[in-house]
């Protein structure tokens, strides 16, 4: 199993790298602020509530990457399906290459396959970095769609995202859960009451949540080549279909000899709830020094509708009003 070639070395510390940090540093405290949901801060950076290091990768990414026609981005509001995403997405690119029963995914968390945008655009101090990763790099991220350059976002670029979104509802209850198990012991749990009313207010990292998925939903009918537009309820609903559909989008469908093999029903298996989240890999509750969370704080029930555990009516009727306000007319919501 070669895992290698997705992790380049690169530890110079570069000019670029220095003078936007400079000027993400004079920016962020200049901003509107509020208490994040563990102990990091969020920032109101071009309409959305972002922790100072994304703020700082999308600067980054502004002012020195380099798309390539062949780029598949990977794209989310937490919670919505990122670690499902991004293990689908990397079976279905990388399927000649593995075998399924001695596959990466077996042994790496998604996430160490799948890099984060925003965290690597300035790995190792470099913005070269992501300038080693070899074609087709294939990366995840939680920017706003508004918040990429144009020549990434634009007709003539070739660069093609893949988002999932999920009902906010449930990605409210993920995130308390997830939110919780990073605050540190001596920090009083964030109550779901504190947590429903940060993320109505659209105080949630990346959020306002419902601005998060507008971007990209408009961006899916107005580019429907560029964008890819799924739900969690849908991929879960037919999981199949949705593995061909991101195949055909990324113009790598899968040939009759696949589908004799079941190529696609593998995937879905090696990449399913049940499978990723008993793999040994994944059950890991190490934290690596570089952030609090461990493997196994990105899997806790990976259902459709959990919020009927834990909401109220009034919650739920105050959450769905905002989501119809906020998504009307459109031609896309959540039922
Ligand atoms: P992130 O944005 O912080 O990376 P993300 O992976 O998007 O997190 O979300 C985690 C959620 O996806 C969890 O949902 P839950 O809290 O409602 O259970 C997690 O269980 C779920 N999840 C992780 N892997 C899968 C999978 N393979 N299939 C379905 N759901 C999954």
């Amino acid at each position: 199993m070669e895992t290698s070639k997705f992790f380049p070395i690169v530890e110079t510390q570069d000019e670029g790298y220095q003078k936007t940090f400079k000027n993400c540093a004079e920016l962020v405290p200049t901003l509107p602020r509020s208490k994040g949901w563990w102990l990091d801060e969020l920032f109101q950076y071009q309409g959305f509530w972002m922790s100072s290091f994304p703020i700082r990768g999308s600067m980054l990414i502004n002012d020195h990457f380099k798309p390539r026609p062949t780029d598949i981005i990977v794209a989310t509001s937490p919670k919505c399906g990122t670690t499902w995403l991004r293990a689908l997405v990397f079976s279905i690119i990388n399927r000649a290459a593995f075998d399924f029963n001695d596959h990466p995914l077996r042994k790496l968390n998604p996430q160490e396959l799948v890099l984060l945008f925003e965290g690597h655009i300035h790995k190792d101090g470099s913005t070269s970095f992501l300038d080693e990763l070899p074609s087709p790099r294939l990366l995840s991220t939680h920017i706003p769609y508004s918040l990429f350059p144009k020549r990434m976002t634009d007709d003539t670029s070739a660069c093609r995202f893949v988002y999932i979104c999920r009902d906010p509802k449930d990605v409210l209850v993920s995130k308390w859960h997830f939110s919780n198990k990073l605050r540190p012991k001596e920090v009083p749990p964030l109550s779901l009451e504190e947590a429903f009313d940060l993320f109505c207010k659209g105080v949630s990292h990346y959020g306002p949540f419902w601005d998060h998925v507008l971007g990209y939903w408009k961006a899916s009918v107005e580019s429907p080549k560029k964008v890819l537009f799924l739900t969690y309820e849908d991929v879960k609903k037919e999981p199949l279909g949705c593995v061909r559909k991101v195949a055909e989008f990324l113009g790598v469908p899968f040939s009759q000899e696949e589908e004799n093999r079941k190529t696609v029903e593998e995937i879905v298996k090696l990449c399913s709830f049940e499978s990723l989240s008993n793999l040994e890999v994944n059950q890991s509750v190490a934290k690596r020094s570089e952030r609090p969370v461990s493997n196994s704080n990105f899997f806790r029930k990976g259902e459709v509708g959990d919020w009927v555990n834990h909401l109220s009516p009034e919650m739920v009727e105050k959450m769905n009003q905002i989501t119809e306000q906020k998504l009307q007319g459109i031609g896309f919501n959540f039922h």
